[in-house]
């Protein structure tokens, strides 16, 4: 059998389809955008369908606007910057709101501009992973200018309540972001049901390509530019467009789209499998996260007594992939920050493991993972208990 990859939402392949339309635009459609002439102009209808695709995807209606950015990372720190240097001048406003269970790259901005001088709430989770909007409406202030919370968690896939969230924000006149980058292409994502300002995502935790994603815009909110030098995306962000970039993402987008219920229905099953399998059969096992509301493709669950890390090589040596968290985090030697937020015991955090898996995980595989992980974890227990 091939190697087996359950690490889905650290990044995904690329779907055939959208790879061989990308091939077309680096070789024979090669032209930029900008440029009058036929190389260029030939690109034109091409990105406005990919650009569909992609409002498609979220629901966004055309007057709102979809700021393609290098992906949730950029995003995430276009919008947090660019708000705060909108109230630069603003002492009434220089309050955020955020959760203790954000990617690094909302809550690493916010510590930033804490050096700068704003003021950051970090709501705690319970121990599910859950904030509710009573929280979120406990922490606003005349002084709030904008809260900025997740729609789905990248390492146990707890889905927060984000349009009651966005409604306590709206009633207050506080701008709402969401970093949707785990949820798109997994739960159904509507920014006219979530009532969201600003919306972030990367194209290739839904099998588009890496280095390209974007940021939602409702219409009428501002938003600084934050690359200057260029009238690409309405001035709003300079650079050459990544051509072969938007049209996988919008493949990849279309492709999403269409597999929502393939997610919800047998991806899950087959995340299920997995976990009734090891929650049934293998002692001393603890889950993390939402067991209902949680992204259907997502499993983190510890292994007491079996180190993450060590348990990750052993189901690498049976090519299986899996990860212990955050893919950017795991060069850390401390456990994760998400992990830790949700209360549980410091050293049963370094146990834990995260399998996700997509619309290309097949049956067979996830059969394969369950006839060895028992003994794996078997013998990492017998090591550690010194046998
Ligand atoms: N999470 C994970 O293993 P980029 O790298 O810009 O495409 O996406 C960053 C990002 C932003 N928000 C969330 C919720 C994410 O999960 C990620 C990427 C990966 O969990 C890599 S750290």
């Amino acid at each position: 059998m091939k190697r087996i990859y359950l690490d889905n939402n650290a990044t995904t392949m690329v779907s055939p389809a959208a790879a061989r339309e990308m091939e077309k635009f680096n070789t024979t459609h090669y032209g930029n955008p900008s440029s009058l002439h036929g190389f260029g102009l030939d690109t034109r209808p091409e990105l406005r369908k990919a650009l569909d695709r992609i409002y498609r995807l979220i629901n966004a209606p055309d007057a709102d606007d979809v700021l393609i950015t290098s992906g949730a990372t950029e995003a995430n720190n276009h919008v947090i910057k660019a708000v705060f240097a909108a109230q630069m001048d603003s002492v009434q406003k220089n309050h955020y709101i955020t959760t203790n269970i954000e990617h690094p790259t909302v809550y690493r901005t916010f510590e930033y501009l804490e050096k700068l001088g704003a003021r950051v709430t970090y709501l705690p989770c319970d121990k599910n992973g859950l904030i509710s909007a009573a929280q979120v409406k406990a922490a606003l202030t005349e002084q709030t200018a904008l809260v900025s919370i997740m729609l789905a968690n990248n390492e146990i896939g707890t889905i927060l309540p984000l349009s009651e969230i966005a409604a306590e924000c709206r009633q207050a006149g506080v701008l709402i972001h969401t970093d949707a980058t785990q949820a798109i292409g997994k739960i159904p994502v509507n920014v006219q049901d979530l009532g969201v300002d600003y919306l972030s995502f990367s194209a290739h935790k839904f099998h588009g390509p890496k280095g390209i994603g974007g940021l939602y815009v409702r219409h009428g909110r501002r938003l600084e530019p934050f690359f200057h030098g260029g009238e690409q995306m309405a001035n709003l962000r300079a650079g050459t467009l990544n051509v072969p970039g938007i049209i996988g993402m919008g493949v990849a987008a279309q492709e999403a789209l269409d597999g929502l219920a393939y997610e919800a229905t047998e991806v899950k099953r087959l995340r299920d499998k997995l976990e009734n399998f090891i929650l049934q059969n293998i002692p001393d096992v603890f889950l993390n996260g939402d067991k209902q509301k949680r992204t259907p493709n997502t499993l983190n669950i510890a292994f007491k007594d079996c180190e993450g890390e060590a348990l990750l090589w052993d189901l690498n040596e049976h090519d299986i992939a899996a990860s212990t968290g955050s893919a950017c985090a795991s060069e850390e030697l401390e456990s994760s920050r998400v992990l830790r937020a949700l209360g549980i015991d410091k050293a049963l955090s370094h146990m834990a493991v995260r399998f996700s898996l997509s619309r290309f995980t097949a049956e067979k595989e996830i059969d394969y993972v369950i006839s060895v992980l028992p003994a794996i974890i078997k013998r990492l227990r017998e090591i550690s208990e010194g046998k």
